[in-house]
């Protein structure tokens, strides 16, 4: 299959998770667990996505690879393999506030191709393919250029442990007065896909997973960012840096000395 063709198909299966997540969320989410502490919390509806996505990729590609937050990895033949987060954003979600989505990316032989951002709350479908740019529906999106960091509108995120958090809190206590302001929208995928759409200008965070970055890191950098982690890394779940060339370096200059070499 080609890019698009992947696109198409991650697409489709994500607007129907996401219809079914606005339908039964009312009734259903109610039923709520934890996870790796009392704050991280996984609803019936995270779980109810997930399956739905994961019959509907393998009803498609029945090789196919598959990593999702709820079930973890799923072995398979094929050189592809689908990173889905069913709900990016649980929290939000549970609270009714809009900025949670069903995130969705094909990464063939380590590469991500194709990757979707359904904010269904907001009616918002956000895609890229590499190479094709990136898009809400119709319209091409290009982040915000030549910002400096003084008037940056930075983005970040949370970890669910309260040792990291503390330290979250002291780095964001030395970004604050650097920059025009901080957001803490509650969800990384809507995060990345508002730089695309230059909603906010910079986004970083410590402590995620791919499937929170898989799709979305793939929409922003589609719209002309930069997405790294610190000191030459790639992105991964230790690190998320994120904002259009110049300001990225900006950033993570700022950031460095704020995040030594430790758990946090
Ligand atoms: C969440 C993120 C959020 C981040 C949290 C968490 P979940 O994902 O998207 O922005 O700060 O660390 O990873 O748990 O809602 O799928």
């Amino acid at each position: 299959m080609t890019e698009l063709e992947f696109l198409r198909l991650a697409e489709e299966i994500a607007r129907e998770a996401g219809d079914m997540l606005l339908a039964k969320r009312p009734t259903m989410s109610g039923e709520i667990e934890t996870k790796s502490s009392p704050t991280d919390v996984v609803t019936a509806l995270d779980k109810a996505s997930e399956e739905l996505i994961r019959e509907r990729i393998l009803a498609a590609r029945p090789a196919d690879r598959i990593l999702g937050e709820e079930g973890g990895e799923e072995p398979g033949e094929s050189d592809v393999r689908w990173i889905v987060d069913p709900i990016d954003g649980t929290v939000n979600f549970l609270y009714g506030l809009p900025d949670w989505a069903v995130s969705i990316a094909v990464e063939v032989r380590g590469e991500i191709v194709a990757g979707v951002v359904n904010v269904a709350p907001r009616g918002e479908v956000f895609t890229a393919a590499r190479g094709h740019g990136a898009w809400l529906g119709p319209q091409r999106l290009r982040c915000n250029t030549g910002v400096p960091l003084s008037q940056a509108l930075v983005s970040t995120g949370f970890g669910y442990d309260k040792n990291r958090r503390a330290v979250q809190g002291e780095v964001v206590a030395q970004v604050l007065p650097r920059v025009r302001d901080i957001r803490r929208g509650g969800s990384c995928a809507v995060d990345l896909c508002s730089l695309a759409a230059g909603r906010v200008d910079a986004y970083y965070e410590r402590g995620i997973n791919h499937w929170d970055f898989a799709a979305a890191g793939l929409v922003a950098t589609e719209s002309g960012a930069r997405l790294a982690g610190l000191n030459g890394r790639p992105v991964s779940p230790d690190y998320a840096l994120c904002a259009a060339p110049g300001l990225f370096e900006e950033l993570h200059d700022l950031l460095v000395p704020l995040n030594p070499e430790r758990d946090a």
